[in-house]
């Protein structure tokens, strides 16, 4: 073997929270392991989402690891929703305490994986030239990791600073006395949006969609805070474990149909005043699920937005319609609404104003050209299969991944996909992925994986691939989930609708988390139910669950 190949257990790809978690779990099972990370440190989705405002939007007691009770005692969270900057130290705490950092090749890119079908080995090689073979391969490189550009003529001709939300640079970025324009109104939009907000010369907001934004009612955190929530802290995250999202939230199971007006109002009200992001959601069990319940959140969230904004033509452009509430992500915001209140923040409403090119002054709309001399793009992100599709991936017979997954992307379990034997996918599409608690998401896939791998070193297997009709109907139960909700009714990113070009097929399982747990644990106790399980020396072959 040359010198510029090496051979471990298992490739990681991230230094994020599902990098490190992967990182410390295999170590720790005896696996020899080699992460690499793009970036220059440890962060993931926090080290490229340092854009102004960006925060979690999930109370920091569920977005953090519950793997170790030690960890969870000894770091003290200072807000309610931590900023990236908190979280960031947070992980690099989490590198530091765990001794996490010499398994992890920075400022490395993973450009191709190719299985070695007679070894059964993948050969990863990496931007800084290397080769690495390894058993197993694990890119927990993130499900919204991949900016997505505007497509827009001229873009490039724009003389001024251009950043995206989700590659913010690591230099400071000055804002006073500029004209700011900001494309995109999700989740880091709207964080940006308010926190620029009277911190520069002027504000544009370019809207292509109106948003849901419920309160975020963030806050610090007192030590009586903290050390009430470490009283109960193991049962909160033991009944996430089985929950839907992966919080401790109850869910109601009433209809809305059912409730007199006042009552509804009562329980929006609340849901309104003691925000978090279920807060609606949780009202009734059919929110999701029927038009007509659906329609009474988002006629009580439109009520509110017309009794924030000021003006009326700009209170009327801000009403989301054409979507059911809660089918693409709702955003939390304190002063989101109010923001359009002051003199120098503009609406721009695409729909009736749509941009036709970018010149090097600004942007031309078809009302004319806006001056600026920032554009920030909170366009969002090429979900879930994007940052897998990036790396040119060939598994069986030198197949490429991009061409399997051509119509959209198929796993069983959200865990393997046929084809591509010993590549195991972390929160991907098929699993719950977005649509629960990531950092319990993380944990859940990473212990299974973990489990899987010493039960294949025990038993002598070094293969493992998905059995296509499992593949196919795990996809289809997906799609048949979907189907009983209102999410095919929005263009949202988790259908892939916001990228020109990719497939539109809803990609995350809709079950549940504690349901999926549960599933992916009894597949694991028969024996790897749906699963082939070989070994390349003796030619042995296990077909597990097989019919
Ligand atoms: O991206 P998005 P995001 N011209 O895809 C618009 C998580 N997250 O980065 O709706 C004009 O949601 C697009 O318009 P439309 C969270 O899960 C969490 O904001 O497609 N506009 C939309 O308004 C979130 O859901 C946190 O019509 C264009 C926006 O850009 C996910 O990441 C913080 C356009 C993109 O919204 C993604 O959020 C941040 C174009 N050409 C992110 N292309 C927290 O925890 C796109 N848009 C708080």
């Amino acid at each position: 073997m040359d010198r510029n190949t090496s051979t471990v257990d298992a490739v990681i790809v991230g230094a994020g929270f599902a990098g490190l978690y992967a990182i410390k779990k295999l170590r720790d099972a005896g696996f020899r392991i080699q992460a690499f990370e793009q970036g220059d440190g440890i962060g993931g989705t926090w080290y490229w989402n340092q854009y102004p405002g960006a925060r979690v939007d999930l109370e920091c007691w569920d977005y953090s690891y519950s793997f170790s009770p030690e960890l969870q005692d000894e770091w003290d969270w200072s807000e309610r929703y931590p900023t990236a900057q908190e979280l960031m130290k947070y992980l690099e705490h989490v590198a530091d305490r765990f001794k996490l950092r010499e398994h992890i090749q920075f400022n490395t890119r993973v450009d191709t994986a190719e299985f070695d079908e007679t070894r059964n080995l993948w050969r990863i090689r990496t931007s800084d030239g290397k080769t690495t073979l390894a058993r197993f391969f694990v890119p927990a490189s993130g499900v919204l990791s991949v900016p997505k550009p505007p497509e827009y003529p001229g873009v490039d001709t724009f003389k001024g600073e251009a950043y995206h939300t989700g590659r913010w640079p690591k230099t400071e970025v000055k804002f006073e006395g500029k004209r700011i324009g900001v494309i995109g109104t999700g989740s880091s939009g709207v964080q940006t949006i308010q926190a620029l907000a009277g911190k520069c010369k002027h504000l544009t907001v370019f809207q292509r969609t109106a948003v849901f934004v419920v309160p975020a009612k963030n806050h610090a955190l007192t030590k009586a805070m903290r050390d009430r929530v470490r009283l109960g802290y193991a049962e909160r995250r033991e009944i996430s474990r089985i929950t839907r999202f992966g919080i401790a939230a109850p869910m109601s199971v009433e209809s809305a149909l059912e409730a007199t007006p006042e009552e509804m109002a009562m329980k929006y009200e609340n849901a309104w005043t003691n925000s978090q992001l279920l807060g609606f959601r949780q009202c009734y069990g059919d929110i999701l699920s029927d038009d007509k319940a659906n329609e009474t959140v988002a006629d009580f969230i439109r009520g509110k937005i017309r009794s924030i904004v000021k003006k009326p033509e700009v209170a009327q452009k801000l009403l989301p319609y054409g979507f059911p509430f809660g089918t693409k992500r709702p955003c939390l915001g304190d002063t989101y609404y109010s923001v359009y209140n002051r003199d120098d923040v503009t609406l721009v409403d695409l729909k009736a104003t749509p941009i036709e090119k970018f010149v090097p002054e600004g942007i031309v709309t078809s009302e004319g050209l806006i001056e600026l001399d920032m554009i920030i793009y909170a366009t969002g992100y090429d979900a879930l299969s994007g940052a897998l599709t990036r790396i040119d991936v060939r598994g069986v017979g030198g197949r490429k991944l991009t061409d399997k997954w051509a119509d959209g992307a198929k796993t069983y379990l959200g865990l393997l996909t046929a084809g591509f034997p010993n590549l195991f996918t972390v929160t991907g599409p098929g699993s719950p992925g977005p649509l629960a608690n990531m950092s319990m998401s993380i944990e859940q896939h990473i212990d299974w994986i973990t489990n899987c791998m010493t039960y294949m070193r025990d038993k002598g297997y070094d293969r493992i691939d998905a059995q296509p009709e499992f593949e196919e109907s795990w996809m289809q139960g997906v799609q048949d989930i979907v189907k009983r909700t209102l999410y095919l009714k929005a263009n949202s990113w988790y259908l892939g609708a916001n990228v020109p070009g990719k497939p539109k097929v809803f990609l995350p399982y809709l079950g549940g988390h504690g349901t999926y747990r549960k599933k992916c644990e009894s597949v694991a106790q028969a024996g790897y139910e749906g699963f082939t399980l070989s070994k390349s020396t003796s030619n042995t072959q296990e077909t597990a669950g097989a019919t």
